[in-house]
């Protein structure tokens, strides 16, 4: 249990867990630092639901995505919005869970690959606008705001080496260049002035223990404290 008295205002006003999303570019590590946090009783963590993509009554859309980035980004983002809304605004599983912890977010998907996607031609602008008209009405009609933001920034060169060591069969093809454009739209979303939330950035091309120590340091932040 955490010794957190306070959990921010946003959240507190509003009656919903303290949410902290934890953001960075392919193989930086979050879906592993975000085992870190389940220890604690008053928290609820959710790595991304790869499975679910990867078995869309039968299809899986990860796959198809990176087969064909022009032919397949459409669907997927729409699906990824699917289970990003889920995620950030479904109750908390009990009454004791004051902190949410989610891997990367529907801001995310908007201003990160989806810009990436529209920046490359991956979405051409008519499928580029749908999306844009469902992230704006979900803002506007569904509470979906973050309280912390996490970003484990890392060097494209690094997390490329992860990525093909972690040896997801899906991505087995993902050239570097990708993960070089991933990483501006990163550095991009997060030089903009409107952020909406803190974002607490952590040199994530240490090894995982140094940066788990990082994250010991920020846990009173990261649960909610001032
Ligand atoms: N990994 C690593 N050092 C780190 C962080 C991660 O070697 O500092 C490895 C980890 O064991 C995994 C891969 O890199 O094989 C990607 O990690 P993860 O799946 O947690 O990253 P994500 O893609 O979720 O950000
Ligand atoms: O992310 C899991 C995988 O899913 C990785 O190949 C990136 C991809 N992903 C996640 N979200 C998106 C969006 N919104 N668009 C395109 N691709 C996406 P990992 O970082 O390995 O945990
Ligand atoms: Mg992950």
């Amino acid at each position: 249990m955490s010794n957190v008295k306070s959990i921010r205002l946003a959240a507190r006003v509003a009656k919903r867990p303290f949410r902290v999303s934890i953001e960075g570019n392919i193989g930086s590590g979050k879906s592993t630092c975000i085992q870190h946090f389940a220890k604690y009783k008053n928290v609820e963590t959710h790595s991304e639901p790869i499975q679910e993509w990867r078995n869309v009554s039968g299809h899986n859309l990860l796959g198809l995505l990176y087969s064909d980035l022009k032919e397949w980004t459409f669907a997927f983002q729409h699906y990824v919005h699917l289970s990003r809304l889920k995620i950030q605004t479904s109750p908390p599983s009990n009454p004791n869970i004051t902190v949410k912890i989610f891997e990367r977010s529907v801001q995310n998907s908007r201003h990160c690959f989806v810009e990436n996607a529209k920046k490359h031609k991956f979405l051409r602008d008519p499928q580029y606008q749908v999306l844009q008209n469902w992230f704006d009405y979900t803002e506007k009609n569904l509470d979906i705001s973050l309280d912390l933001i996490v970003y484990l920034r890392t060097t494209p060169e690094v997390v490329w080496e992860r990525m093909m060591n972690r040896g997801r069969k899906e991505e087995s093809e993902v050239p570097l260049e990708y993960l070089q454009q991933v990483h501006e739209s990163y550095e991009n979303w997060f030089s903009s002035r409107n952020m909406g939330c803190e974002v607490l950035t952590i040199n994530a091309d240490r090894d995982i223990k140094s940066v788990i120590e990082d994250l010991e340091r920020y846990t009173y932040k990261i649960l909610g404290g001032n």
